[in-house]
């Protein structure tokens, strides 16, 4: 089968891509998934354990697994990684208290061997919040450039709204037909 057709049968065809969707507990990664699911914000409970969400996107079929951020659970993300083509980090943009530990889970992700080949999209959720921080403001807390080996991209968001959300899944679309 020629190389086009190849890549044309992954970007169009029924292959399921592994987006995993990680961040500290209240960040928002609930509310995040269920609404690229249903396009409305809906009432959320913590995730415990892990959620799993099909979503389609112009035909580019997305398997999301929501990870749970508690402390207890984030040492077990590392297990979610296999096959991971995007990470996505939401950040709650109002927790200026705990951004030290996200850039540490996010540098301590980007040095896993098994999402070596992964891109990477930042939201920065809960822009609509009085005091958040902006997408720059949370891109040169994190150090973002400074990551080299992954493609990465930072997006403002409100997922209550969806705000910001359908130019994210833009972009992880447009990262599945480049790679
Ligand atoms: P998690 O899955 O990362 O733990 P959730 O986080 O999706 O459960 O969200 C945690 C809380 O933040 C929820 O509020 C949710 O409604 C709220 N939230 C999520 N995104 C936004 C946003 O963009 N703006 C605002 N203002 N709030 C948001 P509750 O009250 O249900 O705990």
């Amino acid at each position: 089968m020629g190389f086009l057709l190849t890549k044309m049968l992954a970007v169009f065809g029924d292959r399921e891509h592994k987006v995993i969707v990680v961040g500290l507990d209240n960040a928002g990664k609930t509310t995040v998934l269920y609404q690229y699911l249903t396009k409305e914000a809906v009432h959320t409970s913590p995730t415990i354990g892990s959620n799993v969400e099909q979503i389609t996107v112009r035909n580019t079929h997305f398997l999301f697994w929501d990870i749970g951020g508690q402390e207890s659970l984030r040492a077990s993300w590392y297990s979610y990684y296999g096959n991971t083509e995007i990470v996505i980090l939401v950040v709650d943009s109002t927790d200026r208290e705990r951004l030290t530990i996200t850039k540490e889970e996010l540098h301590k992700m980007l040095r896993h061997e098994d999402l070596q080949n992964a891109s990477i999209l930042i939201l920065a959720n809960k822009q609509d919040m009085k005091g958040s921080m902006t997408a720059r403001e949370i891109s040169d807390f994190l150090t973002l450039n400074t990551i080299t080996g992954h493609p990465w991209h930072i997006q403002a968001c409100c997922a209550l709204t969806g705000e910001g959300l359908p130019a994210s899944l833009d972009w992880m679309r447009s990262q599945i037909i480049t790679n």
